[in-house]
C-alpha cells in the first residue's frame, strides 16, 4: 500500500526540556506512528478511539512515550525532552514519508491562511507565543478570538450599505491602534541620552529595577550603547543607555558618542536627561559640541530632537512634553536631591535616581507618550503590517486616507 503524506511538527520549544511533543498530522500519520509504536497494553494505536492516551515504547531503542490520538489523522507523541529522543522520533517519521514543518507553518495551515481573516487568527496565535506580558497577551488573545476580523467585517458591511462615512470613522480609529498593535511583540525602544554624568545609567537601573548598567562618578563611564528589556505598566519596552555627550578627542569615547547619536536616531522615544546640579548652558553646550563630529545626514535627522539653547524643545515653546512631533521627546532633570544650579525652563520631569523621587512619574510619562489611551478590553487591534495595509486599502477606497 502506498504511503500517505503527513506533517511532522515539533510543538514544544527546540532544546532541552522535561517532555517534548511531536505531532504527526495528515492521512498517513496514524500508520506511520503505529509502525514504530509498541503499546504497553492490548489496545493498538490503529484501534484506539480518538482522544485516548496510550503508553508504550517507540523506535528500536524503545523510547518511553505517551501517544495521544487526537482525531482521525492526528496523533501527538510525548517523549523525553532531550534532543536525542526528539530527533529519533522525527527521523523515524520522516523515513515513513512525513514532512517536518515549523509550528508556525502548521498553525497557518490549520487556520486556512489563504483567507485574510483566518490568516489574521493564525498570526494572532503565533504572536501570542511571543507575547512578553499578560497585558499584550490579553490583546492578542482578543484578536485570536476574532475581535479584529469582526470589526473589519462590520466596517466592510457599512461600506456595502452605503455608510462610508461611518465606516471611515471606525476604520480610522482602528488604524490608529496599529501604533500600539505593532509593539505588542516588538518592544518600544526608549533611549536615555544626555550630557556626561547626568545620571542616565542610574535612571536606566531605576526604571529596570536592577543594576544593569555601571554607574560611576567619573564622567564618560558608559561607552557602548546598552539595552535592557523590561515592561512598563505591562507594555514591552527596550530601554537603552548611551554614552554621555560632550566634545572629546578620545577615539574610544568618540566611537561611543557616535553610537549614542545613532541610537537616538533609531529610538521610538528620546528621554533627554540633565543634571540639575550643573548649569544648563554648560550641559547644552556639551550636547551641541558632541554633535559636530557626526555625519551630516545623521546630524540633520537628530537635530530636531535636541532641546533648544533656552531649555525648551524645538518648535514647542509652551508644551514641551508629549507634544506631537515625528519622534517624541521627554525632558528629565535629575539629581533633584542636590542643590539645583538651574531652574528648568521648559516642562520636564524632576527625578532623583538616588532617592527614587520622580522615577515612577517618568515611567508613567514614557507609557503615556508611547501608548496614549490603551485599547479597551476586547477591542480590535491590528498588529501586523499586512493588517495595517488592509485597513489603509479600505480607507483609500473610501477616499479617506490622508
Ligand atoms: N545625588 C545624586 N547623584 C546621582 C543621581 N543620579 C546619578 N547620580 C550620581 O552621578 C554619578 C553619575 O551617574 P551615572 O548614572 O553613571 O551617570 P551617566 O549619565 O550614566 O554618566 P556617563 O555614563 O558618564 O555619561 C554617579 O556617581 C551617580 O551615583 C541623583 O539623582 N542624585
Ligand atoms: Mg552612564
Amino acid at each position: 500500500m502506498s504511503r500517505q503524506a503527513f506533517s511532522i511538527v515539533q510543538l514544544t520549544a527546540v532544546g532541552r526540556g522535561a517532555v517534548a511533543t511531536v505531532l504527526a498530522d495528515g492521512p498517513g500519520a496514524i500508520a506511520a506512528v503505529n509502525k514504530h509504536f509498541s503499546p504497553r497494553g492490548r489496545i493498538h494505536l490503529t484501534d484506539c478511539p480518538p482522544d485516548r492516551l496510550l503508553v508504550g515504547r517507540f523506535g528500536p531503542a524503545g523510547e518511553e512515550v505517551v501517544v495521544h490520538r487526537q482525531g482521525q489523522n492526528t496523533v501527538a507523541l510525548h517523549c523525553h525532552g532531550g534532543l536525542a529522543a526528539v530527533s529519533m522520533v522525527i527521523e523515524l517519521l520522516c523515513a515513513e514519508g512525513g514532512t517536518p514543518v515549523s509550528w508556525q507553518q502548521w498553525i497557518r495551515g490549520q487556520h486556512d491562511a489563504g483567507h485574510d481573516f483566518r490568516r489574521w487568527r493564525a498570526e494572532a496565535q503565533i504572536a501570542l507565543a511571543h507575547a512578553r506580558t499578560e497585558r499584550t497577551a490579553a490583546i492578542l488573545l482578543d484578536q485570536l478570538n476574532g475581535a479584529l476580523e469582526r470589526e473589519v467585517a462590520e466596517a466592510e458591511a457599512l461600506i456595502s450599505h452605503g455608510q462610508g462615512a461611518l465606516a471611515a470613522e471606525r476604520l480610522s480609529e482602528l488604524l490608529g491602534r496599529y501604533q500600539v498593535g505593532r509593539h505588542l511583540i516588538q518592544p518600544w525602544r526608549v533611549v536615555l541620552a544626555g550630557p556626561v554624568n547626568a545620571g542616565k545609567s542610574s535612571l536606566l537601573n531605576a526604571l529596570a529595577g536592577f543594576n544593569r548598567a555601571i554607574v560611576h562618578p567619573m564622567p564618560g563611564a558608559t561607552r557602548d550603547a546598552l539595552t535592557v528589556a523590561t515592561a512598563l505598566d505591562g507594555w514591552p519596552m527596550e530601554l537603552c543607555d548611551t554614552a554621555g555627550l560632550r566634545p572629546t578627542d578620545d577615539e574610544l569615547e568618540r566611537a561611543g558618542i557616535d553610537r549614542a547619536w545613532q541610537t537616538v536616531a533609531e529610538a521610538d522615544l528620546v528621554v533627554w536627561i540633565f543634571d540639575l546640579s550643573i548649569c544648563w548652558q554648560e550641559q547644552h553646550a556639551a550636547i551641541v559640541g558632541s554633535m559636530r563630529a557626526i555625519d551630516e545626514p545623521l546630524r540633520s535627522s537628530v537635530g530636531p530632537l535636541v532641546p533648544c539653547a533656552d531649555g525648551t524643545l524645538p518648535g514647542t515653546k509652551t508644551a514641551a512634553v508629549g507634544a506631537p512631533r515625528s519622534k517624541p521627546v521627554l525632558l528629565v532633570y535629575n539629581k533633584s536631591d542636590l542643590l539645583g544650579r538651574f531652574q528648568p525652563r521648559g516642562l520636564g520631569i524632576i527625578t532623583s535616581a538616588v532617592s527614587g523621587a520622580g522615577v515612577s512619574t517618568l515611567a508613567e510619562a514614557i507609557v503615556a507618550t508611547l501608548v496614549g489611551d490603551p485599547p479597551p478590553p476586547g477591542a480590535a487591534v491590528p498588529f501586523t503590517a499586512e493588517q495595517q495595509a488592509h485597513l489603509e486599502r479600505l480607507l483609500g477606497s473610501l477616499g479617506c486616507l490622508r
